[in-house]
């Protein structure tokens, strides 16, 4: 263990974290499996290929293969955040499938139950998923490490929830801290396969970021993702809600954020039959 981070010994109720790590089923593992096996995930770049990069920016590619269901959130259109980006981020993208029925009800039943007032927004549902396929690439003949996620917040309103699979991971609540300043981390869990973490209100979502630290390699989880170069050993679904009138179709977008993401709309066409109608869509409109 790492001593500068010790672990709880004991199970505490901290107000707005919730964590459960025996949440799935072996039955809807299986399910949730299968269904990983038909998709195809994609490397994104973090910013547009055809505008300027931000001040003090290099493009780079995200350190995992990503797939999103509901809505698309492309990187370089800069991700969902509220008030001001909300037009030209959400583009509607693949339903749930069948196995997350049954599992987001039971999420949203248990955020209904932990947030109220201000911390649940009226609309609340869990409309948006994130794939992040963790593991480590061939770079040079190398296999390299890239399973970790720097800090960062979900701008999605209301609360958020996270489904594990494969090796466990560390996940850790930072404060927001002045540069050159030592890590501020306040809470962290380890979140086991199968495994589900909930976290909400102005602590977990506003005043704190939170990012995974490593992953863990000693469980032997390994995935079959048909992604070239890349080993998977873990996979987390993380579940929010972007307000239904903000998810768009790929055909509604600027003329700047469809060029910015058409080809990897084609690269998910080659895969998927609702991104091809999608493009299609917009070519014959
Ligand atoms: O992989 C995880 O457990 C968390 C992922 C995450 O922070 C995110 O998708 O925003």
């Amino acid at each position: 263990m790492d001593p500068r981070w010790p672990l709880r010994t004991k199970p505490q109720r901290v107000q707005g974290l919730h964590y459960d790590a025996g949440f799935l089923s072996m039955a809807d593992r299986a399910h949730i499996l299968s269904y990983l096996s038909t998709l195809q995930p994609i490397w994104e770049n973090r910013f547009s290929d055809f505008r300027p990069l931000p001040e003090d920016e290099t493009q780079r590619r995200l350190l995992r293969p990503v797939y999103w269901l509901g809505n698309w959130q492309f990187a370089c259109l800069d991700y969902y955040r509220p008030p001001l980006g909300v037009l030209n981020r959400a583009v509607q993208a693949e339903p749930f499938p069948a196995v997350f029925t049954k599992l987001v009800a039971v999420m949203e039943q248990r955020a209904r139950r932990m947030f109220k007032g201000e911390d649940m927004p009226p609309k609340w549902h869990l409309n948006t998923c994130l794939v992040n396929f963790y593991g480590s690439c061939l770079e040079h003949g190398k296999w390299v490490d890239t399973a970790r996620v720097g800090e960062h917040k979900d701008f999605e309103p209301g609360p958020v929830a996270s489904l594990s699979l494969g090796e466990k991971a560390l996940i850790q609540f930072v404060k927001s801290r002045k540069p050159g300043e030592r890590d501020g981390v306040i809470e962290q869990q380890w979140l086991d396969d199968g495994s589900l973490q909930i976290f909400g209100g102005d602590q977990w979502k506003n005043r704190t970021f939170h990012r995974v630290q490593r992953v863990d390699t000693k469980g032997g989880h390994r995935f079959d993702i048909k992604v070239p170069d890349f080993q998977a050993r873990r996979i987390n679904f993380t579940f929010r809600y972007v307000p239904d009138e903000h998810v768009r179709p790929f055909k509604a977008l600027s003329p700047e954020a469809k060029r910015d993401v058409e080809g990897y709309m084609a690269e998910l066409a080659k895969h998927s039959r609702f991104f091809a109608d999608a493009l299609s869509d917009t070519r014959g409109a």
